[in-house]
Parts: C-alpha cells; sequence; structure tokens
C-alpha cells in the first residue's frame, strides 16, 4: 500500500474557534493524522515530501502556518485496487517567542478546540528538530498533550544537519529515556524532509495506522 502523491488536496484552511467547532462537529468519526511540533521545524515540509510536492506552504519565516489546514490524502492498495481517503491536518506550531500575546491565546484555544473535539482515530505526530530535541515547549505540549489518550509518534526531523556521527548517536541513545518517560510516545522516527531519510518508515507507519482504524470500522 502507498500514499498516492499527487492526489492530496487541500480542503481548508480554518483560524477560527468556530469554524473549527463546527467542521469537528461534523466529522466525528475523522480518521487521520496530525502534524504538529515546534514552529520551523519542518511540519509543512515533511507534509510535502510525504503526500505530494507543494502541498503544505513551506517558509522560512517561523509561524507561517496560521491556520489548522485540513487535506484529504488517498491510500492505494495496488493489489485489490482500492483507493480508501484520510484526513491531514497540519496544526499551527507551538513555541513562538516573537508573536503577541493574543495571537498566542488564539493558538492555544485553537489547539484545545482540536484536541478536545478530534477523535481517537486521530494519530499525532509531534515533529522535533534533531538538533534540539525536548524543548522547553515541547516537554510544556506532551504535559498537555498526555490526557488526550491519542496514539502519538515523535519524529526528529532535519537530521540531514546533525554533521557528526557522534551528534546522531546523541541523540539515538536518549531513546529509551524518552520512552520510559513519555509512555504515549509508541515510535520514534529520525528523518529529513530534505534529503529523504526515514520517510518510507513514516510513510508505512501512517498506513498501518489508518487501516488499522478503518478496518475497525467494518466490526462496527
Ligand atoms: N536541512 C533541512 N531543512 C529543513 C528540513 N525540513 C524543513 N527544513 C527547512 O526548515 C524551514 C521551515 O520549514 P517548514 O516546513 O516551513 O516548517 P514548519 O514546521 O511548517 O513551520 P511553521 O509552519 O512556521 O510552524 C524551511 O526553510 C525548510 O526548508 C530538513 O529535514 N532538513
Ligand atoms: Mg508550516
Amino acid at each position: 500500500m502507498n500514499i498516492q502523491k499527487g492526489k492530496t488536496e487541500f480542503l481548508m484552511g480554518i483560524d477560527t474557534i468556530e469554524q473549527l467547532q463546527t467542521w469537528l462537529n461534523e466529522h466525528s468519526f475523522i480518521n487521520g493524522i496530525a502534524f504538529i511540533g515546534r514552529s520551523n521545524v519542518g511540519k509543512s515540509s515533511l507534509i510535502n515530501s510525504l503526500f505530494g510536492k507543494s502541498t503544505a506552504r513551506v517558509s522560512k519565516t517561523p509561524g507561517r502556518t496560521r491556520q489548522v489546514n485540513i487535506f484529504s490524502f488517498n491510500v492505494e492498495n495496488r493489489e485489490t485496487k482500492t483507493v480508501e481517503s484520510f484526513y491531514l491536518f497540519d496544526v499551527p506550531g507551538y513555541g513562538h517567542a516573537d508573536v503577541s500575546k493574543e495571537m498566542a491565546q488564539n493558538w492555544q484555544k485553537l489547539l484545545d478546540t482540536f484536541f478536545q473535539l478530534c477523535s481517537e482515530k486521530i494519530l499525532l505526530l509531534n515533529i522535533q528538530d534533531a538538533r534540539h530535541p525536548l524543548q522547553d515547549s515541547d516537554l510544556v505540549f506532551h504535559d498537555y498533550i498526555k490526557s488526550f489518550d491519542l496514539e502519538t509518534y515523535v519524529l526528529f526531523n532535519k537530521v540531514d544537519k546533525l554533521k557528526t556521527q557522534s551528534d546522531r548517536s546523541k541523540l539515538r541513545n536518549r531513546m529509551p529515556e524518552i520512552y520510559q518517560k513519555f509512555k504515549w510516545i509508541k515510535q520514534i522516527h529520525f528523518t529529513s524532509a530534505e534529503k529523504g531519510d526515514g520517510l518510507p518508515a513514516v510513510e508505512l507507519a501512517i498506513i498501518n495506522f489508518v487501516k488499522r482504524n478503518s478496518d475497525m470500522k467494518g466490526f462496527l
């Protein structure tokens, strides 16, 4: 099975709490994945690499993704020639140092609405910068999401920027500590949206998750 690159469609960008509430209430059995992480860690770049070029907007200026962007993506089963579609959410980055208090509060409210109303069929992909793992705002975020009981994977992105073997193994050596401390983290991946490292494994993990949920639907 594979994600049909280029078949991912932008559905809408949501920037008000009311709009987000309405959308999530109307789609109460959503099955899909959400990308979330500090600003500038490469969420939009990863989305483009995994789902097809230019799906999401990539920026050199942190904080460009100001809305919850909703996409649909297709998973194709080449053997049975079937295609199924799922939702993809690009959620605004957390941990901005340089935005107004009001803007930060608005983001927090959007996040609250998203996590309160999204179903447990959402896989959370938390993106972090491989050079700066577990920053304060990442820890605050994990403390916040643990009560929502969502399956969570962490992607340490920009591994291409870890130049020495020692830097790479330093990060890998922290894996047991991370699994121990953050029990809701079920998988850790090391990726480069730019060079492609780790992306096939992430694609497989996404497909396995959404398929597991859609197969279960048949038993209801
Ligand atoms: N070297 C390298 N650069 C990357 C990688 N992924 C993203 N970038 C760069 O990092 C910058 C930010 O990328 P975005 O994808 O816009 O980051 P974002 O997390 O979506 O940012 P916000 O929307 O502001 O939250 C861009 O200049 C990207 O080209 C990577 O794996 N390696
Ligand atoms: Mg973005």
